[in-house]
């Protein structure tokens, strides 16, 4: 045991922690050089040739930029962004009819009423890190994806057959949603959401510089219909989170056991703590109404000594929380410690029954400095992302667990350098009982040299790493745009988009009901309502036409214009733009779209499809006249 015991001096040195920290990131790590395009391992089963599709799908997060990237891997091509938190002027997607709805429906009414001040209907930004999949049996399903939101305490449902968000919902109560997990077993289930920064419960301004008095909530989220089910009150605050393979638990790294506000504050104790949550036990605490209502949430008191938590010591502001292939090793990464620290989720129920928390530690490896996160190869290997060190750590679970109960044997198999300091890494299938142990890709924050000089911002450099072989080489540097943190890379059968929406697809009920009122086949619609000052206009387009070439309107007209999409070949989208409006749009083969705006600007305004759909394409257009107001 002592030899796994930790001394936050020996890593930080004697200075303050975060100067030892940014002194070693701006150090950048050991420069390999490494060939852009290496052979693998076992031939070069990683070069995707032009006309070859990718073997699987990788869904990137993309941080700040709010949206949902899709990949093709092994190729690191970049296929299709799916707006969630953002606005897109492509796709229309934060001013479009239908996604105003999705991204305003379950927004808090002060929150709604906030934003009108600002003359704002949502938010325009989103921190995007972690998207997963829906699972079923441990495996991941094809159905959904999940992500939160960290800028405006959010969590967002896609899905799956159209690649579009269905649903966005803003989470009461806490702040910051970080961690982001859907269960694995049986089913999705939960999906779990971590408020990582501690608030005033209610924080309505009557606690301020109180930060004993704050807290963080942790959120289960029905994924079927993206209802919140409950929360639960943790001490410290919560950062990553994952969940066990037979729906027992959720655990959740706290970075801040300390409960302190300040750098200095947070990073004074060397043990934090890994919160466990028994999911079973707090059903039967809701059953018998074990909880407080705010904001209309069943809310759970989940501080220590109560009997729906643990708090299991981990040594130094563990980050990532990953959950082993083999549903018995859950690894949680030291960060500020060069440790990973594993624990047997067999023996958890003992925990709960009063057994000494650390009783479930069954390893502590020693693997290098700034370890974030960790992925599997379904082999009994772990991939550790070494941040400060620049690398890549491959070790043995089984050894690690041989090692700390004293055996001389060294875990560690391997370590090469990525350029430069990795955030998460991810392996294929690597976090459902199907890991394969393919491919491994490395989401390095600083690409410094790798790439032509853009400028003082430069992109990211997310590494697809070849692990088939059992010798892990770099074979692709790839540039990212902000700032992926996660991606999850899923086997290409799973994931079966159409290619033509259905004409009854719910994404614009509203519209179909309003134009059912309105007497209007959507189909073949080519109508102008007039409903006081509103006027709705209906069109179709057949490329390369829209079936209105003009219309009428007042100015101050509330005008709604709703467009289909009849064409149904795969491939064939339309859009509309609306010049000197702000109004650009989306229209995929047999969808509807709308958009509603004041018609304030007197004369001939062109509309126009800016999804170049055929040959005749820039003939795909018509006009706007806006009649002035009478004086
Ligand atoms: S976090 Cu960014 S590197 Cu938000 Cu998953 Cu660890
Ligand atoms: Cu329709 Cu371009």
């Amino acid at each position: 045991m002592s030899d796994n015991k930790i001394s936050r001096r020996g890593l930080l040195g004697s200075t303050a922690g975060g100067a030892a920290f940014a002194g070693a990131l701006l150090a950048g790590g050991a420069e390999g050089l490494i060939p852009r395009r290496a052979a693998a391992a076992n031939g070069a089963y990683h070069e995707i040739h032009p006309g070859e599709l990718d073997e699987y799908y990788g869904f990137w997060s993309s941080g700040q930029a709010g949206e949902i990237r899709i990949m093709g891997v092994p190729s690191m091509r970049e296929l299709m962004r799916i707006p969630v938190f953002n606005r897109c002027s492509a796709t229309g997607w934060g001013e479009t009819n239908e996604s105003l709805k999705i991204l305003t429906e379950n927004l808090l009414p002060e929150t709604k009423e906030f934003l009108a001040k600002r003359g704002m209907k949502t938010y325009q930004n989103g921190d995007l890190h972690h998207p997963h999949m829906s699972f079923n049996k441990g495996t991941y399903d094809g159905r959904y994806l999940f992500a939160n939101d960290k800028a405006n305490t959010r969590v967002a449902r896609v899905r799956c057959d159209i690649m579009k968000v269905d649903k966005v919902i803003e989470i009461p109560n806490t702040s910051d949603i970080h961690g982001l997990r859907p269960q694995k077993w049986p089913r999705t289930g939960y999906v779990f959401a971590n408020g990582e920064h501690r608030i005033p419960l209610p924080n309505d301004g009557i606690i301020l510089d109180e930060p004993k008095k704050y807290h963080a909530i942790f959120t289960a989220i029905d994924g079927d219909t993206m209802e919140i089910a409950w929360q639960v009150i943790v001490d410290g605050n919560l950062d990553n989170c994952d969940t066990d393979y037979e729906g027992k638990y959720a655990f959740s790294t706290c970075y801040n056991s300390e409960e302190g506000v300040t750098l200095a504050e947070m990073t004074a104790s060397p043990m934090d703590w890994v919160t466990v949550f028994d999911i079973a036990r707090i059903e039967a605490g809701i059953k018998k109404g074990d909880f407080k209502v705010y904001n209309g949430v069943k809310v759970l008191d989940g501080r220590h000594g109560s009997p729906y938590t643990r708090y299991i010591p981990v040594p130094n502001s563990p980050h990532g929380c990953n959950m082993a292939p083999d549903k018995i090793h859950l690894c949680l990464n030291g960060k500020l410690s060069p440790t990973v620290t594993v624990v047997d989720v067999r023996k958890l129920e003992a925990v709960f029954n009063g057994a000494e928390p650390r009783s479930a530690v069954v390893a502590e490896p020693q693997l290098g400095l700034g370890p974030l996160h960790t992925a599997f190869d379904g082999k009994g290997n772990a991939y550790t992302t070494l941040f400060l060190d620049s690398q890549m750590v491959k070790w043995n679970i089984d050894k690690a667990v041989r090692a700390f109960a004293g055996e001389k044997v060294d875990p560690i198999i391997q370590k090469i350098d990525v350029q430069y300091q990795p955030g998460h890494n991810h392996s294929t299938m690597g976090e459902t009982l199907e890991a394969d142990g393919k491919y491994l890709i490395s989401l390095n924050k600083f690409s410094k040299d790798r790439f032509l000089n853009v400028g003082p911002l430069k992109p990211e450099n997310d590494q697809l790493i070849d692990i088939a072989g059992g010798e892990m080489k770099v074979v692709h540097d790839g540039p990212t745009f902000a700032e992926p943190h996660d991606c999850i890379l899923v086997r290409a059968d799973i994931v079966n988009p159409v290619s033509v929406y259905k004409r009854d697809d719910p994404m614009w009920a509203d519209a179909r009901a309003q134009a059912k009122a309105d007497g209007v086949d959507l189909d073949y619609a080519a109508d102008v309502i007039r409903d006081g000052n509103k006027v709705r206009v209906y069109m179709h387009s057949v490329a390369p036409q829209f079936s209105l070439e003009k219309f009428d309107v007042n100015q101050g007209d509330e005008v709604t214009i709703t467009i289909t999409n009849m064409d149904d070949v795969d491939d064939l989208t339309h859009g509309f733009t609306l010049g000197n409006h702000g109004i650009a749009m989306e229209i995929g083969p047999q969808a509807t779209a709308s958009v509603t705006f004041t018609a304030d600007r007197p004369g001939v305004h062109w509309f126009y499809c800016q999804w170049f759909c055929h040959a005749l394409h820039m003939e795909m257009r018509g006009r706007m006249f806006v009649h002035p107001k009478k004086a």
